[in-house]
């Protein structure tokens, strides 16, 4: 969940974003994170035992609260919209090796000619604050698509890389991986 107001008032918008613990919801930072955003609170939580254990609600008092705009996500998985004509579409989640990393880009094509479109989806990012940790365990990957939605990931396409890949750019036969802080790579798809 996320709360959002411009909480201390210095013409900023603050976000601050809240997860669930066996359903309720605290905040996902550390009490120092927190206070580098918002010194307002360490005023509040000038202990740590004081911010051990506070829920969202009770971050803020509620004259602070007053007008925030609150959201919520309750999906966070990497996966495809299926068209079922007719304007309808359905979620397809990736088998849980689509979802070892941030999904950055996608390539799609029928790689092993089986007549299914499959999936490259690169990734990685060490963008993330300190507190979440780098984003390293999926570079790049074949997903291949069975026809039905589904897609298996395949660890012997060939694809093997490490680093951040930002983009993918397709040559004719050949695909481009544009990595940050790091050279290209080019991959030649199978004919
Ligand atoms: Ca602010
Ligand atoms: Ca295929």
């Amino acid at each position: 969940m996320v709360y959002a107001k411009d909480f201390d008032g210095n013409g900023s918008y603050d976000a601050v974003l809240g997860f669930y613990i066996e359903g309720k919801p605290y905040p996902m930072y550390h009490r120092d994170q927190l206070i580098d955003q918002m010194p307002m609170m360490r005023k509040k939580f000038y202990r740590y035992r004081l911010y051990a254990g506070t829920t969202m609600d009770k971050l803020f008092t509620p004259e602070q609260q007053k007008g925030m705009d609150t959201y919520s996500a309750n999906c966070f998985e990497s996966g495809v919209f299926i068209n079922d004509g007719n304007n309808h579409y359905h979620f397809e989640a990736f088998p849980d090796e689509g979802q070892f990393s941030n999904i950055s880009d996608f390539y799609t094509g029928d790689f092993d000619k089986d007549g299914h479109l499959d999936i490259i989806a690169a990734g990685n990012s060490k963008d993330p604050e300190i507190g979440t940790g780098d984003y390293d365990a999926m570079a790049v990957m074949l997903l291949k698509g069975d026809g039905t939605g589904k897609f298996k990931a395949d660890f012997m396409s060939g694809l093997n890389e490490r680093g951040e890949v930002r983009k993918m750019v397709a040559v004719g036969d050949r695909i481009i991986l544009l990595k940050n802080n790091n050279s290209a790579v080019v991959y030649s798809l199978k004919k």
